[in-house]
């Protein structure tokens, strides 16, 4: 699959799931599986944290779930790793302000989605310039799922950036659930980047559909 084009990316983005082994307590593929059911609209492989996997089992769990995302047309991207996501041909990559720059990046991956991380008007308009599909930004609210997160900014600068005329693709990241998903695309975000709120419920089926009626209720 390729998204390039920046309606359809948008309209993707709605309902963003994260995961790798680190924030299941069930199998991942069943966790997805069940976001799918629910209606998850894009998937990121991220596999960092505590007990991540590494090498061939990380190659092999990203395969399964690239797989799992190909069966439902589900865009499938990698955090941080482009060689793993150039090896297993997936849809883009997400990167971070200390990774590899977005210009290099692009040259190894083509026209696959790169989505970057920004906590700035500076980082941001670096982003654009650089080639940046979408941004991913937060934490929102507060969350224990990264360990060096930056302290919470709620949606102000979601908002700010709306105001100021920056149109790129937006995903709100941190801490988000079902309650507060809304206030995140009422702010001016595309849609919304969750973890734990379903990786880690009981009915990451059920969570994924209330995610997706509040999403589609404030967009
Ligand atoms: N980047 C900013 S906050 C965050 C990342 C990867 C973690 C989000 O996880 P959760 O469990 O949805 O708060
Ligand atoms: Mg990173």
């Amino acid at each position: 699959m390729r998204l390039n084009d920046e309606f359809e990316l948008r309209e993707a983005l709605k309902v963003y799931l994260i995961l790798g082994s680190p924030n299941c307590k069930h199998r991942p593929a069943e966790v997805l599986k069940a976001a799918i059911e629910g209606g998850i609209t894009f998937f990121q492989y991220r596999e960092k944290g505590i007990g991540a996997f590494t090498g061939s089992k990380k190659y092999q769990l990203a395969k399964e779930l690239q797989q799992i995302c190909r069966e439902h047309h589900i865009p499938f991207i990698v955090n941080d790793d482009i060689e793993l996501a150039i090896a297993l041909g997936a849809d883009g990559v997400h990167i971070g302000q200390e990774d590899e720059s977005i210009e290099s990046v692009r040259k190894r991956v083509g026209n696959k989605i790169i989505g970057v991380s920004v906590h700035s008007f500076e980082e941001a308009i670096k982003a654009i310039e650089g080639g940046a599909d979408y941004f991913g930004m937060g934490p929102i609210f507060p969350t224990k799922t990264k360990a060096d997160a930056k302290t919470p900014k709620g949606t102000t600068l979601i908002e700010q950036f709306r105001n100021w005329g920056i149109t790129i693709p937006i995903v709100g990241i941190g801490g988000i659930t079902e309650n507060n998903a809304g206030a995140v695309i009422k702010a001016g975000a595309d849609g919304v980047s969750v973890i734990t709120a379903i990786s880690e419920a009981h009915s990451p089926k059920e969570v994924a559909k209330a995610i997706r009626k509040n999403v589609e209720a404030d967009l």
